[in-house]
């Protein structure tokens, strides 16, 4: 039956909700659903999933030839997996409706250095509020390493899913040895919700996603979910080519949010199985009011205790003063200004690389960080970064 893990009293409006995504399509957080669905964490903060595992990214400046570093960068990329998409289930029960972010939220959080790998920092802003646009920047300065992105959603509604379409990419760069730099494509795979109507919804990644090297190695990963050619969930197969060859010189296969093996040698490749590192984020009370868990305080906090009056009068709150921001912007002709990204029309490093493996679309825009100098330890506590 319907609902089957949803509370007696909330079935019926559990129904109302699946009824409402299946005639609807575009952008899901402005649906109205019932609490036990909703998750007192905004999206801004989903970018930390790219560093929960932060000796995997550090990995990736050790690598010393073109050929290991896509290895590293694989590696790190398909251990984020699990993080990305399957924690809500493990930490919530199941996935959940994410706070939907203000435009101008901020998440700011690092990884300290330990064992030698560095300390990786976390900057994200909520750069569009409709359409949602999360867009991040993570570093490590003392490795040399940085990834941008931006993240958007668009969904549809089809065999009782809903498919999530990602739209944005990640590049990665990394400084060589010799003083030039490698960058990475990385483009972003396509999910589908199952588990609706018993009101236990999860994420399988389907289709491909890419990860190009400036130096020609290649990345193409497929997802398949039961069924397909392992049978089991959360399967995928990673094809990895050197430069203008299509025969792959290596192909991972396994279970993305457990392990993997190199096929031809039956090494083990990846292994999440282990524990990740939250990131650490400053108290509530030391952050800055636009800060994410500052400005969601009353609403996650409703939602954590039950009280979904309070969650609905706190988000009402927050809703109706960033109206008002938008009506006194129009009536004085300004418009909000980015704190830490400018937008381009072009994402140069996705248009160069996305030739390289034929990327749909041809050309994507992008959320340029504006930084000065380059790799400014930008994390810490916001006082710091607020300058
Ligand atoms: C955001 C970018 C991250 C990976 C990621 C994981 C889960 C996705 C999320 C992204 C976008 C929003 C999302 C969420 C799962 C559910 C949620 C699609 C892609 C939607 C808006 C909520 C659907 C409501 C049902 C759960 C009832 O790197």
């Amino acid at each position: 039956t319907v609902g089957e893990a949803v509370p007696a009293t909330q079935r019926g409006s559990w129904s109302s909700f699946l009824k409402s995504i299946a005639s609807f399509s575009g952008d899901l957080s402005s649906l109205t659903a019932p609490p036990f669905i909703l998750s007192p964490i905004s999206l801004t903060e989903f970018p930390a999933y790219w560093c929960e595992r932060p000796e995997l990214f550090a990995a990736i400046a050790d690598a010393k030839t073109d050929e290991d570093r896509m290895l590293a960068v694989l590696k790190w990329f398909i251990s984020t997996l699990k993080d990305q998409y399957t924690s809500r289930n493990e930490s919530m029960g199941s996935e959940k409706k994410p706070l939907n972010p203000v435009l101008g939220e901020l998440f700011y959080a690092y990884w300290p250095d330990k064992n030698n790998r560095g300390k990786t920092n976390l900057l994200v802003e909520q750069v569009s509020h409709h359409p949602p646009i999360t867009a991040y920047y993570i570093s490590n300065p003392s490795k040399g390493l940085s990834l941008q992105g931006h993240n958007a959603q668009k969904t549809s509604f089809s065999g009782g899913s809903i498919i999530v379409k990602q739209v944005g990419h990640a590049t990665l760069s990394v400084l060589l040895p010799s003083g030039g730099t490698e960058e990475f494509l990385i483009t972003l795979p396509r999910l589908r919700i199952d588990g609706l109507w018993y009101g236990s919804p999860y994420i399988e990644l389907t289709e491909s996603s890419y990860i190009q090297s400036s130096s020609g190695w290649l990345s193409t990963i497929e997802y398949k979910g039961k069924g397909y050619f392992s049978g089991k969930s959360h399967s995928f197969k990673a094809l990895v080519t050197p430069p203008g060859s299509s025969s792959p010189a290596h192909t991972v296969e396994g279970t993305w949010h457990q392990t993997s093996k190199d096929v031809k040698t039956g090494r083990a490749f990846h292994d999440v199985t282990g524990a990740k590192e939250e990131a650490t984020v400053a108290d509530v009370e030391a952050q800055g009011e636009w800060e994410s868990r500052r400005l969601w305080r009353g609403v996650a906090r409703g939602i954590r205790e039950g009280d979904f009056e309070t969650a609905s009068r706190e988000k009402s709150k927050i809703e109706n003063e960033q109206r008002q921001r938008r009506k006194d912007e129009a009536a004085a002709g300004t418009k909000w200004q980015l704190k830490h990204f400018a937008h381009v029309d072009s994402d140069p490093t996705y248009e160069k690389l996305g030739k390289l493996f034929k990327a749909s679309p041809p050309t994507e825009d992008a959320y340029v960080f504006q930084h000065n100098p380059p790799f400014a330890d930008m994390s810490t506590t916001t006082t710091e970064v607020a300058k």
